[in-house]
């Protein structure tokens, strides 16, 4: 990795990698970190003094479980799931549930380490935590589905709640499992508290534009950030990595502001279409039919599916990755640069490697980093726990209003931070640096705790 430490920062560092062996992406998310707060420490001695960044990087609870399960054919399963409660210092613990694969603490403790600064950072009163299984949902019945969120809740329930820790989707978790993890809280507890988890129904206690939240809110980082360089969307030809929620709302808000979207992609490869993605397909194939991208040249003669092809090889204007960790490396940033990118922003949760920032920060190609560019989702989360605590509905058009203020607001913090601290137009170290204030002044106020 890139970036020398600052003297007091190394060996905090190589103590957390002894202590946490194996955990790259967890590693990868704190080094990031590490690497651009030095300066505050210079202004603020008082949080080394107290040991303010080792508390920050060290979970405050760390619930790993057993989630057993029956198969359509009563075949059993054995899971495991996680959540981490990182850190309560601004309000209860808050981040979505992972259903991957791949997932493994590592990757829960990197999500819910950047999910502290990024909560920080909307100004809501909400901590970081994070959670999620091993659990793969694709080709499963709904009523395989069902059983395994039951049986995760089953002993979730015991650790979550309305002022505790209230989780909400990510990674193969939309509204579906989220009606199907809160039926079972409210089984279990014989409690109606909508407000222990976001992401529901909007006909039962979700809120209007929450599902469009991530999506819209990156769209609205990125038009912000092109403002500063007098610049805007309109016209400009986008590529969007991902087809899931994120990369499919971002898609929509993009295309209203003018942007031509010619790709996007999932796992398996990817959908080059020179006139213009048409979301509807999109919408169908993969929000109601749960299939893959690839069924989209079947209504697009005129599109290309390119299996296993690399996305960031399409020339654009503007990328936005919106599909997983480390989808970006130096190797695509090069070719984005060589092909005239002007803007990469992370709809994704640290879709850049550290070595593909470095290259897009060098070429001067406006960068914004995921803490700041996706904070639409858990701020519009905190927003549907604000209406479930006064018991109200707000319209599509007033939560969209909300969301698009919160972004600006953002923005506009993470730009003035980056300045004062020397770095202008260095939203990582805005958003870091910023992130990090807010958490740091918190705890230090409440003691050694
Ligand atoms: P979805 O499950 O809706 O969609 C995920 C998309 O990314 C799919 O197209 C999927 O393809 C692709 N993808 C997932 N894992 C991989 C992988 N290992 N390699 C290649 N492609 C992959 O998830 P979301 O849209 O909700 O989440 C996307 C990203 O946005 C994640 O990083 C998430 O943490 C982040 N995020 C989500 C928020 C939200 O509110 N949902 C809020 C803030 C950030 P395939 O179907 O082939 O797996
Ligand atoms: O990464 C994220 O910010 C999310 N998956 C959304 C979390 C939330 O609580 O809405």
């Amino acid at each position: 990795m890139s970036a020398k430490l600052d003297e007091k920062l190394e060996p905090i560092y190589q103590e957390l990698l002894h202590r946490n062996p194996g955990e790259s992406e967890f590693h990868q998310a704190v080094r990031e970190v590490l690497e651009t707060i030095g300066p505050v420490l210079c202004k603020h001695p008082e949080f080394a003094d107290r040991k303010i960044i080792q508390r920050i990087c060290e979970p405050e609870r760390q619930i790993i479980f057993r989630v057993p399960w029956q198969d359509d054919s009563g075949e059993i399963h054995i899971n495991r799931a996680f959540r981490v409660e990182f850190n309560s210092a601004l309000g209860p613990y808050k981040g979505g549930m992972r259903f991957h694969p791949s997932v493994y603490l590592g990757i829960i403790k990197f999500l819910g380490f950047e999910q502290i600064f990024k909560n920080a950072l909307t100004g809501l009163p909400i901590g970081g935590g994070k959670g999620g299984s091993d659990f793969n949902p694709k080709g499963k019945s709904d009523n395989e589905i069902m059983r395994f969120c039951q049986s995760l809740m089953t002993e979730l329930y015991r650790h979550i709640g309305v002022y505790t820790d209230v989780p909400a989707g990510d990674i193969g978790v939309g509204g579906r499992e989220i009606g199907y993890l809160f039926g079972q809280y409210k089984r279990i507890t014989n409690r109606y508290e909508s407000g222990v988890i976001t992401g529901k129904g909007t006909d039962w206690g979700g809120s209007l534009a929450r599902k469009e939240a991530t999506g819209y809110g990156a769209v609205y980082f990125t038009q912000e950030m092109l403002k500063v360089r007098n610049d805007s969307l309109d016209g400009k030809k986008l590529i969007v990595s991902g087809s899931g929620n994120v990369a499919i709302y971002a898609m929509e808000k993009a295309q209203s502001q003018g942007a031509k979207i010619v790709a996007c992609s999932d796992s398996s490869g990817v959908i080059y279409h020179k006139e213009g993605i048409d979301l509807d397909t999109v919408k169908r194939i993969k929000e109601v039919e749960r299939g893959r991208i690839s069924d989209y040249i079947e209504s697009h003669k005129k599109a290309k599916y390119l299996k296993d092809a690399c996305i960031w090889d399409i020339p654009c204007d503007i990328a936005l990755p919106c599909a997983t960790q480390n989808e970006l490396n130096a190797k695509d940033a090069k070719k984005l640069v060589e092909n005239g990118c002007i803007a990469v922003v992370e709809g994704a949760n640290m879709p850049t490697t550290p070595e593909g920032i470095k290259v897009l920060q060098e070429s001067k190609v406006a960068f914004g980093p995921s803490k700041a560019a996706n904070a639409g989702g858990v701020a519009t989360s905190a927003l549907e726990m604000q209406q479930n605590a006064s018991r109200a509905s707000w319209s599509f058009e007033h939560t969209e209003n909300c969301l698009a203020e919160i972004m600006i607001g953002i923005h506009r913090r993470c730009y003035e931070t980056a300045e004062e601290y020397g770095a202008t137009g260095d939203y990582v170290s805005g958003a870091n640096i910023e992130g990090f204030l807010r958490v740091a002044r918190a705890m230090d106020a409440m003691g050694v705790i």
